[in-house]
């Protein structure tokens, strides 16, 4: 039977609008390189590819400098979709831009509503639960309405804190396998990963902790030899990708996709 915590046949992406470069971020890391992030993104989508997976490129949207970020506008399940609501507001508009997309491939799709906020990285779907993490951009009546959208449909709904600082619950962790979770030490230190196999990020590489398992890989930034020595010891197929450009807008491996 397929593991759909980690199996896929599809994924959705965007290619980086030129606008790219006035994307949120929470510091100043210096302005991203948009030629850079187009080599990195197309060897995203070649490495998702690579899987054996059918990868929906979306053509870029200028108007939203956020948009390569797809993740955040949709949590896709394997019976049904639920369209996000950002609580980032030039990133609201960005869902409506996904939603015939998302229709064109699920025969069941919800809508958060509002009033509440929840954006898709902070949402965690293991095999046993969906573990939502609220943030500056996820808050709890945004938690709710995606509850009472999937618990009828049988999944259960945990809801975590995103640590303080931290802009997404998945910033800091992924999952590599039905059971085992990729976290740094800060955020598995609360506890919110008890009952799971944990690894952590390794000293120093924090950063690397938002990676996807996608199929037969495990996808992570480049420039985390610690993490990535350490999940080959495990056992993992490793790529790495350069995430420099990203990274200076608090973007990384998860974000660029919505897997299904
Ligand atoms: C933002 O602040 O919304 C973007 N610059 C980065 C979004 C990253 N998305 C994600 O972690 N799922």
């Amino acid at each position: 039977m397929m593991d759909h915590s980690y199996e896929f046949t599809r994924a959705i992406t965007r290619k980086p609008a030129r606008s790219v470069i006035d994307g949120l971020r929470a510091e100043d890391l210096g302005m991203p390189d948009f030629d850079q992030m187009m080599r990195d993104h197309a060897q995203y989508v070649a490495t998702l590819r690579e899987t054996g997976a059918e990868v929906i490129e979306l053509e870029a949207l200028e108007e939203f400098p956020d948009s390569v970020f797809v993740e955040d506008d949709a949590l896709c399940l394997h019976d049904c979709a639920i369209l996000m609501r950002p609580g980032a507001p030039t990133r609201l508009g960005e869902v409506a831009m996904m939603a015939p997309t998302i229709r064109a491939h699920y025969k069941e799709v919800f809508e958060i509503a509002g009033p509440g906020f929840i954006e898709g990285g902070d949402i965690l779907t293991t095999s046993r639960e969906i573990l939502i993490g609220t943030s500056a951009r996820t808050d709890a009546a945004g938690v709710a309405e995606l509850r009472g959208i999937v618990t009828p449909r049988g999944y259960t709904v945990r809801e975590v804190q995103t640590p303080a600082d931290v802009l997404h619950f998945k910033t800091d962790c992924s999952l590599l396998d039905g059971s085992t979770i990729l976290s740094t030490k800060r955020l598995a230190a609360s506890g919110c990963f008890d009952g799971y196999r944990v690894l952590h990020t390794a000293h120093g590489e924090e950063a690397a902790a938002n990676a996807i398992r996608f199929n037969g890989l495990v996808i992570m930034a480049a420039g985390f030899p610690g993490t990535a020595g350490m999940l080959r010891s495990e056992g993992f197929e490793v790529r790495e990708i350069n995430n420099s450009e990203c990274a200076k807008l608090d973007g990384g491996m998860s974000c660029l996709s919505l897997r299904f």
